[in-house]
């Protein structure tokens, strides 16, 4: 296969959600420019700067939202090399890096989120976060007793693969359909969501249906805490830029459209939810308030805003 087939092949995966998840999404396309720069012809280091934009393009193309994918992009592309042989060391050099430091993320959040979490406590989850999944399963490593509550999460059914991982685990959980949450939000200790953009202003961009969560937990007076690597806030935002939500194919929600002649299904895969209905925001960095957003940005990712 062509180093650039392979990058098609790992873009259609994103595409059709084989891959997703925000921070799967950024290691597979961080993954597979490794690969390419690996393995693609290039006479001049001109010539191959044009094919890794033209292959990160493609793997940009795929899902709109989550700025993991930029992020991530622009993190392993970014090179002062000066040579055909330094450019490529470097962006296979900078996908290692991120690949390393996003795991090490994902613990180190779990680590602190987990405080967060008492013994005996209900958390509730939605849809399937990595970040989310490694502040429960740490708090139930450490010897808490805890049960989770998961949403399905439709129209994907994320939240079965939730209660899948938490099952291995050896975790209590029980599954929700995703109008129930109002439902049991009494019995619900503590929210704890990822998040595929985090803003400016600390406004939360995750799975659809995550806002409604995030009001019920502030009517019930619940903890809303959100999980994320500081690679999943948007520098863009600071710019004024708006997150694109992106909206899937009809067919997910209701396979049987094509019998309808008045009927249009709208699919909106992702939701906003304001920065006060956040309690805290749990990163590799330190737990934040919202309203930190911006200073994290600045500090974190403020290379963005150089260019
Ligand atoms: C997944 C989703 C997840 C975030 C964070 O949406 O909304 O909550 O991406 O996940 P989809 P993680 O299934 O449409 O990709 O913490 O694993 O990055």
């Amino acid at each position: 296969m062509k180093p650039i087939d392979r990058i098609q092949e790992t873009a259609q995966k994103i595409k059709s959600m084989e891959i997703r998840g925000a921070g799967r999404i950024a290691i597979a396309a961080a993954s597979s420019l490794k690969d390419f720069a690996q393995s693609v012809d290039a006479s001049s280091q001109e010539e191959f700067d044009s094919e890794i934009k033209h292959a990160a393009q493609i793997l940009l193309d795929t899902r709109p939202t989550a700025v993991s994918l930029s992020n991530a992009i622009r993190m392993v592309t970014k090179s002062s090399a000066n040579s055909l042989d330094g450019a490529r060391e470097a962006v296979i050099f900078n996908a290692n890096r991120f690949i390393e430091n996003s795991q090490k993320a994902v613990e180190k959040i779990g680590q602190i989120g987990s405080r967060r979490i008492r013994d005996g406590d209900t958390v509730l989850t939605h849809c399937n976060s990595l970040a989310a999944i490694s502040v429960i399963s740490t708090a139930h490593k450490s010897g808490k007793h805890i049960k989770v509550i998961a949403t399905e999460s439709r129209p994907r059914f994320q939240g079965i693969t939730t209660i899948g991982m938490l099952d291995d685990l050896g975790i209590e959980t029980e599954l929700i359909v995703d109008s129930a949450v109002r439902s049991v939000m009494n019995e619900v200790d503590l929210v704890v969501v990822g998040a595929d953009v985090i803003t400016a202003n600390g406004t939360l961009i995750n799975k659809i249906g995550t806002a409604q969560i995030a009001l019920c937990a502030h009517e019930a007076r619940t903890s809303f805490m959100v999980a994320a690597e500081t690679y999943k806030f948007s520098p863009r935002t600071i710019l004024g830029e708006l997150v694109t939500i992106e909206e899937r194919e009809a067919q997910e929600v209701l396979p049987e459209i094509h019998r309808y002649k008045h009927v249009r299904v709208r699919n909106p895969a992702f939701d906003v939810t304001p920065h006060h209905y956040i309690d805290v925001i749990c990163t590799e960095a330190g737990a934040i308030p919202p309203e930190m957003s911006y200073l994290l940005i600045r500090e974190r990712l403020g290379w963005e805003m150089e260019e």
